[in-house]
C-alpha cells in the first residue's frame, strides 16, 4: 500500500505558516499539504491545503499517525512560542520549542528509514539567538556573522540556538555509535530571520512585534504606544522575502550548501525610522513611545543588523525589498488596501 506523498507543516495557522501555505500551493509542482496546529487552520486557508491536523507537536499518538498516514517529503517546522511569551512561561517554551522540534526531527528520521531517502527538514530560527554584550557594541560593530555573539539572553533565543545544533547534530550525527548508522536521515536547512513585517497578518508574542504593530495601528486610525526606545534599531524583512528565503534554501541542492544554518537580512531600521515612515504615508498617525524595560533589554540585546552574505554566496540568496520597496510597493499599499475592505 503507498502513502500519499506530502509536505508537513507544523505551526502552520501562524503568520509564515500562512504565506508559505500561499506559494508552496501555487508551485506547479505541488505536493499535497499536511497541516499541522494546536488551533486547526482558518477557514479561508483550508481549500488551499490536503489535510489539516488539530493537535499539539507534544502529542506522540498524534505524530505516530502522521508518520504511518503519509509519505513525508519535507517538513517546515514552524510551531514555536515566540520571544516575549517565551519569556512569561519559560519551560512550557522549552517543551513546545525544544522537545516539539525534538519530536519532528524524529518524525523525519523514521520517515527517511521508510522511503530510503533523506527528508527535508527546514527549520525557521531567529535574530533572537544572538546576544550582544552591550550597546556601544552593538551600535559600533558590522553586521554579525552567523557564529559571532551567540550568548542569546531570551529563552526563546536558547531554544532556537539549540534547535539550530539538533538540526545539525540530527543531519549529520544521530546514531553515530550504532553498528550501522542510518544511510538516510534528515536534511536539515535552517533560514536565521531577522524581525518579520506582514501587510497581512500580525505577529502574536513577539519582541520585535513593534515594527508591524506601529504601522497596523497607523493604517487602522489607531494611537500606538512603542514599547521601545526610538532609537532602537534591529534587522527586518517583510514578509514575502521571508516565504522566498523558506523556498529558495528548500529547493536548493545539497551541494551548493556549505552549513545547515544561515543569515538572512531585509534592511536595518530604527524605531523612530520606522515611524517616519508610517507617518508619511498616515500623516494622522499617533505614535508615542512608552519602552518597557524588559522587552527593551531584549531588543537591545539583539544585534543593528546580519550579515548574509554565505547565504547570497552559497544559495543565491538576495532580498527583493530594500526600505523603500518594502514601504512604497507592500506595507502601505496592502495595508491600506487591507484595512479599506474591512472597513465597508
Ligand atoms: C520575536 O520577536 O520573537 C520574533 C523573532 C525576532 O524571532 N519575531
Amino acid at each position: 500500500m503507498s502513502r500519499k506523498k506530502v509536505i508537513v507543516i507544523s505551526g502552520a495557522n501562524g503568520e509564515v505558516g500562512h504565506g508559505l501555505i500561499k506559494a508552496l500551493s501555487a508551485k506547479p509542482d505541488a505536493l499535497p499539504i499536511v497541516v499541522l496546529d494546536l488551533r486547526g487552520l482558518d477557514e479561508h486557508m483550508k481549500p488551499l491545503v490536503d489535510s489539516t491536523i488539530v493537535g499539539d507537536i507534544l502529542d506522540q499518538n498524534l505524530l505516530d499517525n502522521l508518520t504511518s498516514e503519509y509519505e513525508i517529503d519535507t517538513i517546515y517546522h514552524l510551531a514555536a512560542l515566540l520571544s516575549t511569551h517565551s519569556e512569561f512561561r519559560p519551560e512550557a517554551a522549552h517543551r513546545v520549542n525544544v522537545q516539539g522540534t525534538i519530536n519532528m526531527l524524529q518524525v523525519a528520521i523514521e520517515q527517511a528509514r521508510w522511503r530510503a531517502k533523506p527528508v527535508k527538514f527546514i527549520f525557521p530560527s531567529s535574530v533572537a539567538v544572538y546576544g550582544m554584550p552591550n550597546l556601544a557594541i552593538k551600535h559600533t560593530i558590522p553586521p554579525v556573522h552567523e557564529d559571532q555573539y551567540t550568548n542569546p539572553i531570551t529563552m526563546y533565543g536558547c531554544n532556537k540556538l539549540y534547535c539550530e545544533h539538533l538540526g545539525r547534530y540530527y543531519n549529520s550525527y544521530y546514531r553515530q555509535l550504532a553498528a550501522k548508522p542510518d544511510e538516510n536521515g534528515v536534511d536539515f536547512r535552517c533560514v536565521r530571520f531577522p524581525g518579520i513585517i506582514s501587510a497581512t497578518t500580525m505577529p502574536s508574542g513577539g519582541t520585535s512585534d513593534f515594527a508591524p504593530e506601529m504601522i497596523h495601528a497607523a493604517a487602522k486610525g489607531e494611537p500606538y504606544a512603542c514599547f521601545v526606545r526610538p532609537d532602537t534599531t534591529i534587522p527586518f524583512m517583510v514578509m514575502p522575502d521571508a516565504i522566498r528565503a523558506l523556498l529558495e534554501l528548500a529547493d536548493a541542492p545539497r551541494e551548493v550548501l556549505s552549513r545547515h544554518v544561515y543569515n538572512v537580512a531585509g534592511f536595518s531600521l530604527s524605531a523612530e525610522q520606522i515611524a517616519q515612515r508610517v507617518m508619511h504615508a498616515f500623516p494622522s498617525a499617533q505614535i508615542t513611545y512608552d519602552p518597557t524595560p524588559g522587552r527593551q533589554n531584549i531588543v537591545d540585546s539583539w544585534p543593528r543588523d546580519m550579515n548574509d552574505g554565505i547565504a547570497r554566496a552559497d544559495w543565491g540568496w538576495m532580498p527583493e525589498y530594500d526600505i523603500d520597496r518594502a514601504f512604497n510597493e507592500y506595507l502601505v499599499p496592502t495595508i491600506t488596501a487591507q484595512y479599506a475592505d474591512t472597513s465597508e
